[in-house]
């Protein structure tokens, strides 16, 4: 493949906090099977994993002793960059979440905001955003903003206003689509939400939640965006056609990116993306 101008930063998201194990075996769930899936991705294509972990029953856990194993496990196996989720589940605490950072990851999701989830709230209040925030720059840990609404596009405004940039002088955001409360995921939602990011923002990526997944990357390929792909934010192909691992969906990003002719971010080039070079 030509060497590409803009080349694709690829995050899969292996998964989530959401699906049961027991609703689908192929969901990486205990270290080692988080660690293959993470070198399979890898050689992919994928540069970045945004991370949840389970404990023995499989079930979401924060657990402060897994989350630094983990960490640790993948900077060992591969040289990705390791983004752990501050999201956690809904059924989280802030104080758990917050405590995330203290396993000493590459990065961490940090969300702009309280979205319904479904038949849950997924809680993000605004003085939780502004500590996390300061405790990431503290930490030299870089923050991808996880965007699941117009409005939270509005709080990252506020939130750089306040207290300045991330630690690497860097902005990448993530737009999380489709989720049944946030915005919807479409090319429309997409436009509207590019065009009201803060002028500081540097980068940003998309992912569609289920039946989203391919206008989202499609819509977001066309805008010269970056993709998230993976089996927290969908676990069908097609209609009626189970994800067999995560490295598919990866495989099939670095496919709809060479359609595009944008070749897969290396993960030193990510690096240099998210201002962690320094
Ligand atoms: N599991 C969702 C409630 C994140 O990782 O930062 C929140 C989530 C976002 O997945
Ligand atoms: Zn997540």
């Amino acid at each position: 493949m030509p060497a590409s101008p803009h080349p694709l930063l690829i995050t899969v998201a292996p998964t989530g906090a959401e699906t049961a194990k027991a609703d689908c075996p192929q969901l990486p769930t205990t270290l080692e099977e988080l660690v293959d899936t993470a070198v399979a991705c890898e050689a992919a294509g994928a540069a970045m994993i945004h991370v949840h972990i389970r404990d023995d029953e499989h079930r979401p856990s924060l657990d402060a002793g897994r989350l630094r194993a983990t960490v640790e496990a993948l900077h060992e196996r591969t040289d990705l960059v390791v983004q752990l989720s501050t999201g956690g589940s809904v059924h989280d605490p802030l104080e758990l979440r917050m405590a995330v950072l203290d396993a000493q990851p590459d990065a961490c999701s940090l969300t702009m905001g309280t979205t319904n989830f479904g038949d849950d709230v997924f809680s993000n209040p605004w003085p939780f955003i502004a500590e996390l925030y300061q405790l990431s720059q503290e930490r030299q840990v870089v923050p991808e903003f996880e965007l699941f609404d117009l409005g939270h596009v509005a709080s990252l405004q506020r939130l750089i206003d306040r207290f300045g940039l991330p630690y690497g002088g860097r902005v990448h955001v993530d737009f999380v689509m489709g989720v049944p409360g946030g915005m919807p995921g479409t090319a429309a939602a997409l436009v509207a939400g590019v065009a009201a990011l803060p002028r500081e923002v540097t980068s940003w990526s998309a992912t569609g939640i289920g039946r989203t997944t391919l206008p989202v990357m499609l819509a977001s390929l066309s805008m010269g965006g970056h993709l998230r792909v993976g089996m927290e934010d969908v676990l069908t192909m097609a209609r009626g056609v189970p994800v067999e691992s995560n490295a598919q969906l990866v495989e099939r990003a670095v496919e709809a990116g060479r359609l595009a002719q944008r070749a897969p971010m290396t993960t030193g080039e990510a690096r240099e993306l998210l201002g962690m070079t320094a």
